[in-house]
């Protein structure tokens, strides 16, 4: 078992022997009559969508609620608990991915229903899931059943505890904010297909800061907050930090959409032609000649590999990759600043080791 010496290889392991325990507990949830046809569908889609990413989110419950700790030990079902939390969070990555065991659900989910809507390829180096032959759009269906797997594995393992309530509501406003973002992501792609100038930093700020930052990063480390007994609306500076490492995080996303390696990030990027609002195509609009702009307007939107080209051709022009790496360092300054003021010497380590797991990464 992983104490609070443990290797981040036996936090892992301990991390998938909580998965088969909440799967096998959704797979026999006694409010549906499941069929074997129906139960070997399930176990297929969540074995395919939850357990394989970089399980960030999900480890981050449990290394959070450690340092909130202060080295004491944590008992077995401590572990398991924030483990449970961290299943959640992938679920709902799914949909998209972080708090521990709800976390990988939480992602799941909002994964396998982006994926549909960005018309994406590949997801962790495998077909995304509603390009699986024969699987289609009932994903769509898959998407919400993921969903609704989070609240069904919190009543099963904290209907009892005093934060029942609060977690639930968190679970609730979290997911209502990252679909809001979801949701601008999607129809500002509508006005920049009108207007390309439409798109600009502060625009896609707020993109990034629902879409992907408060699910990602203020959840995981919200779960293990209520976890120990604290109350949310007493750490709004934790939430704002969180906020600005989330955003970060996205313009990693962004950055690695057109410049990352494919076979690392195990998914191929589709901004250019989703015309969507990202990082890159801001600042190179920021930077670019009046020749360089009408190139972008002709060129950005469109299927065509040609077309995607010119587009990475002014990219290259404008040295966005060194654009980029400057970005890069100043905001880790910046966060690192930010972390240090904080009174709390815990809060910072959980902070300064979520923040050290995400700078620089290369997928
Ligand atoms: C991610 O945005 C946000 C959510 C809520 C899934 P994205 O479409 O850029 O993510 P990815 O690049 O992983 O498809
Ligand atoms: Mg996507
Ligand atoms: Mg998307
Ligand atoms: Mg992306």
């Amino acid at each position: 078992m992983a104490g609070s010496n443990g290797t981040t290889t036996d936090l892992k392991s301990t991390f998938l022997n909580v998965y088969s325990v909440l799967k096998s507990e959704l797979l026999h949830d006694p409010a549906f009559q499941f069929t074997d046809d129906s139960r070997q569908w399930v176990e297929r889609m969540l074995d395919y969508n939850v357990p394989g990413g970089k399980l960030n989110r999900g480890l981050s419950v449990i290394d959070s609620y450690k340092y909130l700790k202060e080295g004491k030990e944590l008992t077995e079902d401590e572990v398991f608990l924030a483990c449970v939390l961290g299943w959640c969070i992938e679920w709902v990555l799914l949909q998209n991915t972080f708090p521990v065991l709800i976390e990988p659900v939480l992602q799941a989910y909002f994964l396998v229903l982006d994926d549909i809507m960005d018309n994406s390829h590949t997801r962790r180096g495998q077909l995304c899931w509603f390009r699986v032959p024969k699987v289609g759009l009932i994903a769509a269906n898959d998407g919400v059943l993921l969903r609704n797997h989070i609240p069904r594995m919190l009543k099963n393992h904290f209907r009892e505890k005093p934060y029942y309530v609060d977690l639930l509501d968190l679970f609730n406003e979290v997911e209502f904010q990252t679909a809001s973002g979801q949701m601008i992501d999607l129809i500002t792609t509508l006005e920049g297909e009108k207007d390309l100038s439409k798109y600009t930093m502060p625009l896609h700020h707020r993109i990034v800061q629902y879409k992907t930052a408060y699910y990602s990063f203020y959840l995981p480390v919200a779960c293990a907050l209520l976890m120990s007994g604290e109350n949310l609306d007493k750490h709004i500076d934790v939430k704002n930090i969180l906020i600005e490492m989330g955003t970060y995080f996205q313009v990693q996303d962004d950055y690695l959409d057109c410049f990352g390696d494919p076979e690392v990030i195990g998914k191929i990027g589709t901004d250019i032609e989703d015309f969507k609002c990202s990082w890159v195509v801001v600042k190179a609009l920021e930077l670019s000649n009046e020749e360089q702009k009408k190139l972008l307007h002709e060129n950005y939107g469109k299927v065509d590999p040609a077309n995607v080209a010119k587009v990475k051709a002014i990219y290259k022009d404008l040295d966005l990759q060194g654009v980029f790496a400057e970005y890069e360092s100043k905001s880790y300054e910046k966060l690192i600043k930010f972390i240090e003021a904080h009174p709390s010497k815990a809060v910072q380590a959980v902070l300064k080791s979520f923040l050290g797991k995400i700078y620089k990464r290369l997928k």
